[in-house]
């Protein structure tokens, strides 16, 4: 019996002080402003110099054209009629909403930049036609265009909290379709237990993937259990709009109670296996990005403190929450 309303964010949850913050950690305020910039994903100080524009310095003044060139993304004109799609009642942020270009200007998208401006870096990028193949362990084995994507599933808007393993944090509308329902179509086996998910693999329309160090393609992967909870959604959309390419058009997958970067970005095959599959972040550095990635401000990371977090836009800080808030729906899954 569960006796606790049907809000996934706990009120308890004040907005602390960039102050409070460093004083409970003992730190000077200079040492917290260098912690934050220093807090890029497998970089470590080269981060900071890379790409991280420092939160509290001089922040970066967005490049109009070009944010709106990256918003251009030509889905078929059927599935343009889905947007903006109807607000699912049942989820809220319980904290004010970011600014649309506050989130557009800040991602993470290392097929084309290890800087957050990867906007910037999208112009050969073409998100359409594009297609995603779902096969491994099933009966019906499926290849879905993007009008299949928009008239085979119900699209809805989720409102979604963020957070990324930086501890830089979002709230944001998506649309799209829990991603149940897709692998619901295509009937996995009684063998199927691991769902893995590949993003694209197209090095002439993306220069981060030059980079040979990295495993590309990006690749995450899921329980099966993981994968059909309600709150797993596979988006097509964001702010009641078709993804620009820096936040993954066309499609991309949101998990709202694990890091961020097991939300996979511009997906082109999710499969489903009997055996744990290898994943992007982990294969990088085992050590720093475990395979669960379940948000849990009571473990560290290596290199940085997982108890607070800051809101894309504002820079408003928050106590970080086991699961992010989300336990009510997803804690069973690991008890
Ligand atoms: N293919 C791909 N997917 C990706 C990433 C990436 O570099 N490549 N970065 C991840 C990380 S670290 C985060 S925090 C989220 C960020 O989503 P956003 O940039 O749309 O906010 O995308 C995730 N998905
Ligand atoms: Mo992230």
């Amino acid at each position: 019996m569960n006796f606790i309303s049907r809000k996934p964010f706990d009120p308890s949850l004040h907005k602390l002080t960039d102050e409070s913050v460093y004083r409970n950690r003992g730190l000077q305020r200079r040492e917290f402003l260098a912690e934050m910039g220093r807090s890029s994903l497998g970089l470590g100080a080269a981060g900071l110099l890379l790409g991280g524009s420092l939160p509290g310095c001089g922040q970066h003044k967005p490049d109009e054209q070009k944010l709106k060139a990256a918003a251009q993304v030509d889905i078929p004109k059927a599935a343009q009629s889905h947007y903006p799609a109807k607000r699912n009642p049942a989820f809220e942020y319980g904290r004010d909403e970011t600014d649309q270009q506050a989130a557009a200007i800040y991602t993470n998208f290392y097929e084309f930049s290890t800087s957050k401006q990867t906007y910037l870096y999208v112009d050969d990028f073409k998100p359409t036609p594009w297609e995603v193949t779902v096969d491994g362990l099933c009966a019906k084995p499926t290849t879905f265009s993007l009008d299949d994507l928009h008239a085979k599933f119900d699209l809805e808007e989720r409102a979604y909290r963020h957070r990324c393993v930086e501890t830089w944090a979002m709230c944001v509308p998506w649309t799209g379709f829990p991603l149940a329902k897709l692998i619901e179509m295509v009937e996995p086996t009684a063998e199927a237990q691991f769902v893995k998910f590949d993003s694209f693999e197209r090095p002439t329309e993306a220069p981060g993937m030059a980079d040979s160090s990295f495993p590309w393609p990006y690749s995450e992967g899921l329980t099966l259990a993981e994968a059909t909870n309600e709150l797993a959604f596979l988006a097509t959309g964001i702010y009641g709009e078709p993804l620009p390419k820096q936040h993954g058009a066309p499609v991309r997958l949101v998990l709202p109670w694990k890091y961020g970067f097991k939300s996979s970005k511009s997906i082109v095959r999710i499969t489903l296996t009997g055996k744990k599959p290898g994943t992007f972040w982990n294969i990088v550095n085992p050590r720093e990005y475990g395979f669960e990635a379940n948000v849990e401000p009571a473990v560290a990371h290596p290199r940085w403190s997982q108890s607070s977090e800051w809101m894309l836009g504002t820079r408003e800080r928050h106590p970080t929450v086991k699961f992010n808030g989300y336990g009510e729906y997803v804690a069973k899954m690991y008890s």
